[in-house]
């Protein structure tokens, strides 16, 4: 049996069950706990399961302390061999309204993998902003118009925030390197104690783009350098892909609707601009460049 099936309900294009199957594939037969968004609604309605792994779903802010819970209940039952837990949340769930009970189940110790599925918005209630949500995007709680270009504000640091925990592995990925997603899962449950990894994950109706385009997008997004993949072991840096030849920034955006107005509004060329800056940012702070 498949650890993710096919047979499930994404949109043609989405990167959630990419991110998904090639996490599984890495960490092996596991128990997940799963928040509330597209990845639950597409994978597990009544009567149907992509699952081949036992999962659980709850709410939408508590995936980490369910799977904390897991991880106990299989102490007390003398379980623990019977394999590792892992959490599937979206950034909403994840950089918003679970950071509380993320932070408690990092601070505790608990020996879970947390995966964030960085769709970038609150894509399964029709794209609001959240945490990260990068500057100058629309989104229906961050539209374009007279007062503001999309959203203002940056993308919130997530990588920072599981390092301030003191993690032992915490590392980013992205939909379009499937065997890069699949070696750090299987890195990260190496090492015992709270994991993180932040998943690139492109939304194609939220994004606007087409099924066909999600994939060089995401990977646009990594050879522009706004989002870096990094890996950090024991709060070192050890590993970051480089990149030949980075792309300037207007490569990425212009190809999404969410970023068309950026290229009209009065205060659109400001915002590129600082885009820029994030991604030359993100290529020093890490020595993207070959
Ligand atoms: C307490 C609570 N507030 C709001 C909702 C409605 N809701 C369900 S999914 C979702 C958005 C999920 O966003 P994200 O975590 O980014 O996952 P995505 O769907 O984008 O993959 C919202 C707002 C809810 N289920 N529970
Ligand atoms: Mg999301």
């Amino acid at each position: 049996m498949k650890l993710f099936g096919s047979g499930h309900g994404a949109c043609p294009g989405c990167g959630l069950p990419i991110a998904v199957k090639n996490v599984l594939e890495g960490v092996g037969p596991c128990f997940v706990a799963n928040s509330t968004g597209c990845l639950e609604i597409i994978s597990s309605q009544y009567g149907k399961s992509a699952w081949g792994v036992p999962y659980i779903h709850s709410v939408f802010e508590n995936a980490a302390a369910v799977a904390a819970g897991i991880e106990v209940a299989l102490k007390a039952l003398r379980r623990t061999d019977e394999g590792p837990i892992v959490v599937f949340a979206g950034d909403g769930a994840t950089a918003d309204i679970g950071i509380g009970p993320l932070s408690g189940m990092f601070d505790r110790g608990h020996n879970v993998l947390y995966v964030c599925l960085d769709n970038e918005a609150y894509q399964n209630t029709g794209n609001q902003q959240s945490g990260l949500t990068p500057s100058g995007c629309y989104t229906t709680t961050t539209p374009a118009g007279k007062i503001m270009a999309g959203k203002q504000g940056q993308k919130k640091d997530m990588v920072a925030f599981a390092l301030a925990h003191k993690l032992p592995y915490v590392a980013t990925a992205s939909v379009a390197f499937p065997r890069d997603i699949k070696r750090k899962a299987k890195r990260a449950i190496e090492f015992k104690g709270p994991k993180y990894i932040q998943i690139h994950s492109p939304c194609v109706t939220g994004w606007g783009l087409n099924g066909k385009q999600a994939i060089p997008v995401a990977r646009l997004a990594v050879e522009t350098g706004l989002y870096p993949l990094v890996e950090y072991e024991n709060g070192e840096l050890v590993r970051v892909k480089k990149v030949k030849e980075r792309k300037p920034v207007e490569e990425y955006l212009k190809q999404q609707k969410r970023f068309r107005h950026l290229f009209k509004h009065p205060k659109g060329h400001e915002v590129v601009e600082e885009l820029q800056k994030i991604a030359d940012g993100n290529a020093l702070k890490f020595g993207l460049d070959i």
